[in-house]
């Protein structure tokens, strides 16, 4: 049940954000290198967990997808700009060529910066001003130079210890992900304290995420570096960070009651994730 309601939500995101980027009066081949980022076969974990954060305190998601939209843009930017030379140079991914090089590297950089700014044309689309105004600040402190921006700077400074690390990818990768459900909740109008709830759940479970993808990593990488959990501890050890965290989640979300429960599944999924 909890997963076709997932299945439900995710179909109800790609038909919005088609619909949405038939609207851009982009030039074509800066839209064309978009949409190879956008549509190019990401999870949608962020969108996922914005719109089950809706469902979580008022039982619709609707009101929350132009801000799932808005995320999901934040994180694609974010994806074609790490690819890139200057950062990590990858030649692919999600088994297809990277931005710059389906297309070319100044096309790559306009692109992200293209998907950046749309970002908050579509938390404008919130039809509450109130609630816009709230979901621009969060997405501008979650993946701005205090948020996703400062983490990408720790990365490429290097971490020494656990504890750099784990702040490290709370900025780098938790941040938008516990903005991504936390702005669901307020997009849907939710109270203080469900609010706060789903942000707790969200916190453990971006940090999960990050757990489950150094575990993947490490079936590829033959020496996980400091920035990996598995370089400053055993397999076992991380193991059991990844239950504790698992649970957190779990305690946060179950604390919203039976509305709450694909959230709560969700959780299970990442933390048994194989991509
Ligand atoms: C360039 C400002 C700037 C920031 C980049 C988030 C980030 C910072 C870089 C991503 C690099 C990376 C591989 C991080 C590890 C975890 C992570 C965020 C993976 C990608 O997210 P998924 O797995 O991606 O949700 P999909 O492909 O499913 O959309």
């Amino acid at each position: 049940m909890a997963d076709v309601q997932l299945k439900v939500l995710v179909g109800r995101f790609e038909a919005y954000a088609e619909a949405y980027f038939a609207e851009l009066d982009w030039p074509p081949r800066l839209l064309a290198a978009a949409r190879h980022a956008f549509f190019g076969g990401g999870k949608r974990v962020r969108p996922a967990l914005a719109l089950l954060a809706a469902e979580a305190v008022a039982g619709l998601a609707g009101p929350a997808l132009p801000w799932a939209l808005a995320v999901e843009l934040v994180h694609t930017y974010s994806l074609v700009h790490d690819d890139l030379p200057a950062m990590d140079d990858d030649d692919e991914r999600r088994g297809r060529p990277t931005c710059h090089k389906a297309f070319d590297e100044a096309t790559a950089i306009l692109a992200g910066d293209a998907l950046l700014t749309e970002a908050f044309a579509a938390v404008a689309r919130i039809g509450d001003a109130m609630t816009a105004q709230r979901l621009v600040g969060l997405l501008v402190r979650a993946a701005g130079g205090a948020g996703m921006v400062a983490g990408q700077v720790a990365d490429i400074a290097g971490v020494g210890d656990p504890v750099a690390l784990e702040a490290m990818q709370r900025q780098k990768t938790g941040a938008l992900i516990t903005a991504a459900a936390e702005g669901g909740a307020i997009a849907v109008g939710g109270e203080a304290d469900e609010v706060a709830a789903i942000r707790a759940g969200a916190r453990e479970l971006g940090l999960l995420f990050q757990i489950t993808d150094d575990l993947l990593d490490a079936e590829q990488d033959a020496e996980p570096d400091g920035r990996s959990y598995l370089h400053h501890f055993s397999r076992a050890e991380v193991q059991a960070r990844l239950e504790r965290t698992a649970e957190a989640a779990r305690g946060a979300f179950g604390g919203l009651g039976a509305r709450a429960t694909p959230l709560v599944a969700f959780v299970d999924r990442i933390a048994h994730r194989t991509v």
